[in-house]
C-alpha cells in the first residue's frame, strides 16, 4: 500500500531576528526542507537559524514583501520557546567556565568547551574517522620529537615573523578551513576572521563556512591576508565562480583540499541528527542533503569525487593565484604536485577525519622535504603541515624540519566556541610562546632556528 502525505499550510509566519516573515510560499523551496520551518511555525526562529545561515541570505533569498514588519520585544516572550533541559545544561556551564587568564594551553579550551558546546556541535567538531588512531596520532607524533638544545647564543630579541606564500605574517601559523563555524559561534568564522586579523597571521576560508564568503572578506583588517581552501564541485561553473570571485577579492592563494574524494566515518558525527541550514556552497549546488547521518554526511554530497591531476592545468586557467593542493599525505604526491606546477602542498590528513591510519603529516614531513630536495624540486615550492598542533613547539618542531607554516583547526574552533574573539586571541597568544631552544642542523651544525621564553 502506498500513502502519500500532503502538507497544506496556507499561512505560516515566523520570527528572525525580531522582524516577522510570511514563509508561506518559500516554504516547498527551503533547500533544508519543510520540518524545520514548520516546528517554528508562530515562533521565533532566530536560535536556530542564526548557527547555520548567512547575516545576507535573507535579502539574497527573498523578497522584500515576505517582511511583514518588526515585532514588539514584548510579544517575543510568549514565542520564545521554553528553555530545553540541553541548554540549561549549557548555560549552567558557560557560567561556571574558568576565567580567560585561566586558561593556559590549547587543551584547557578544548575541556571548556566540550561542556559549553550543543551536544551535536561537539560530535562534528570533535570527531574523526573510524578508530580515530590519526586523530589521536596527530599529536602524538609531536611527541616522539625530541630537541637539540644550544646554549649562549644571544637570544634577548627573537623576531619570528615570516613571509607565506608571500604574505607577511607574525609568526608561522595560519588558521585553516574547518567547516560550520556557526554551530560553535553565533558570529561563525568572522569570529576567527578578526583574531587572525588582530594577532598578524593568515586565516584560510573555507568552503563549508557557515559565513558567506564575502562576510569573511569584509571582516577583515585593511592589511590582513586570507587564502581561500577549495571543495571542488561537481558542476565545474560553480568552483570557477567562486575562485574567480575569490581572487578578485584579493585572496592570496588557492588550496585545492584532496582528501575528500569520499567522506570518512565519523561515528561520532553520524550519529547525530543534522537539523540546520546548509552552507551556501550547497545551496548554490541545488543538491539534497542527507540529514540523518550527521553534518559531515549533509554538507559533503557537492564534492567531485573523480578529481584527478589532469584538472590542474584547468585550474591554472582559471586563476593566478598560486594553487597548492591541500591534503597530500606521502612525498610521491608532493613531487606530483610540484611537477603539476603547483606553488606547493600542505600535508595533512584532514585532522583524521577522512582516512584513519593515514599517517601524521609532522612524521611525514623530514621525508617529504628529503625527496622534494633529491629532485630538485624545492625552490620555490612551500611545504605547510596541519594536525595536531597543539604547543608552540610543535610549530617549532614543524618549522625545524622545513615546513614554511602550520595551520590550526580544532583548537581555534574551540577557543571560538568558548570564548569568542577574546578567545582565539588568547590561544594564538599562547602559540606564540617562546621556548629557549636552538635547533642545529645535524649536517652543517648551524643553527637554523630558535625561539625563547618570554
Ligand atoms: C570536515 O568536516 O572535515 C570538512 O572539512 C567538511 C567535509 C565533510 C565531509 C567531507 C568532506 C569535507
Amino acid at each position: 500500500m502506498c500513502v502519500y502525505m500532503y502538507i497544506y499550510v496556507d499561512d505560516l509566519w515566523v520570527i528572525l531576528h525580531g522582524k516577522v516573515y510570511d514563509l508561506t510560499y518559500f516554504l516547498p523551496e527551503h533547500p533544508g526542507g519543510q520540518k524545520i520551518i514548520l516546528k517554528y511555525a508562530g515562533k521565533d526562529a532566530t536560535s536556530a537559524f542564526e548557527p547555520i545561515h548567512p547575516i545576507d541570505i535573507i535579502t539574497r533569498l527573498l523578497p522584500a514583501e515576505v517582511c511583514m514588519g518588526s515585532i514588539d520585544p514584548a510579544a517575543l516572550k510568549g514565542a520564545t520557546k521554553e528553555e530545553s533541559e540541553e541548554d540549561k545544561l549549557i548555560r549552567i556551564a558557560r557560567e561556571k567556565m574558568p576565567r580567560l587568564e585561566e586558561m593556559y594551553n590549547s587543551f584547557d579550551f578544548e575541556s571548556v568547551a566540550k561542556r559549553v558546546m550543543k551536544p551535536d556541535a561537539w560530535a562534528y567538531y570533535s570527531s574523526g574517522a573510524d578508530d580515530e588512531i590519526s586523530m589521536r596520532e596527530n599529536h602524538n607524533a609531536f611527541h616522539r620529537i625530541w630537541l637539540r638544545p644550544r646554549v649562549m647564543v644571544d637570544v634577548k630579541h627573537v623576531d619570528m615573523s615570516t613571509t607565506m606564500l608571500g604574505c607577511p605574517a607574525s609568526f608561522p601559523l595560519y588558521i585553516t578551513a574547518t567547516a560550520l563555524g556557526k554551530l560553535g559561534h553565533p558570529e561563525g568564522e568572522k569570529v576567527l576572521t578578526r583574531a587572525a586579523g588582530k594577532t598578524g597571521i593568515i586565516q584560510m576560508i573555507p568552503t563549508l563556512a557557515s559565513c558567506s564568503f564575502d562576510e569573511m572578506v569584509d571582516a577583515r583588517l585593511d592589511k590582513q591576508n586570507q587564502w581561500l581552501q577549495l571543495y571542488v564541485n561537481e558542476d565545474r561553473n560553480i568552483t570557477k565562480h567562486l575562485v574567480q570571485h575569490a581572487e578578485a577579492r584579493g585572496i592570496k592563494g588557492l588550496f585545492i583540499t584532496a582528501d575528500a574524494p569520499q567522506l570518512g566515518r565519523r561515528e561520532k558525527d553520524m550519529r547525530q541528527k543534522y537539523a540546520n541550514e546548509a552552507p551556501d556552497e550547497i545551496t548554490r549546488s541545488e543538491m539534497s542533503m542527507t540529514r540523518n547521518e550527521g553534518a559531515a554526511r549533509a554538507i559533503s554530497t557537492f564534492i567531485d569525487p573523480a578529481l584527478n591531476w589532469s584538472d590542474i592545468p584547468w585550474f591554472q586557467s582559471i586563476t593566478k593565484m598560486p594553487i597548492l593542493i591541500k591534503g597530500v599525505q606521502c612525498a610521491e604526491d608532493a613531487v606530483l604536485a610540484a611537477k603539476y606546477g603547483c606553488q606547493g602542498v600542505v600535508l595533512s590528513n584532514h585532522g583524521g577525519r577522512q582516512l584513519d591510519f593515514a599517517p601524521s603529516s609532522i612524521e611525514i614531513l623530514a621525508e617529504v622535504m628529503e625527496t622534494l630536495k633529491r629532485e630538485g624540486l624545492d625552490k620555490n615550492f612551500e611545504v605547510y603541515i596541519d594536525g595536531g598542533i597543539r604547543r608552540g613547539s610543535d610549530i617549532f618542531k614543524a618549522i625545524a624540519l622545513g615546513a614554511k607554516g602550520v595551520g590550526i583547526g580544532r583548537p581555534a574552533l574551540f577557543a571560538m566556541s568558548s570564548y569568542g574573539d577574546a578567545g582565539v586571541e588568547r590561544l594564538i597568544s599562547l602559540f606564540q610562546v617562546k621556548y629557549i631552544v636552538l635547533q642545529t642542523n645535524k649536517h652543517t651544525n648551524k643553527y637554523i632556528h630558535y625561539l625563547c621564553i618570554e
